[in-house]
């Protein structure tokens, strides 16, 4: 399990569309993002690269910390 520290999520829409840009790259499951602790847990069954998670976060409006 992995967690990333995410920025600018204020409701639950917001945690609607990381956890689908999260589901969305390839490699990446299990995909739980918490609202009050402003962070996403996933499970990766092969390495991703850092820069894709935080170009598709970046794209939906977000930040990676
Ligand atoms: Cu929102």
């Amino acid at each position: 399990m992995k967690t990333i520290k995410i920025e600018g999520m204020s409701c639950n829409h917001c945690v609607m569309a990381v956890t689908k840009a999260l589901q969305g790259i390839d490699g990446i499951e299990n995909v739980k993002v918490n609202l009050e602790k402003g962070e996403a847990r996933f499970d990766e069954k092969k390495p991703v690269d850092p820069d894709i998670i935080k170009a598709k976060i970046k794209k939906a409006g977000f930040d990676v910390v």
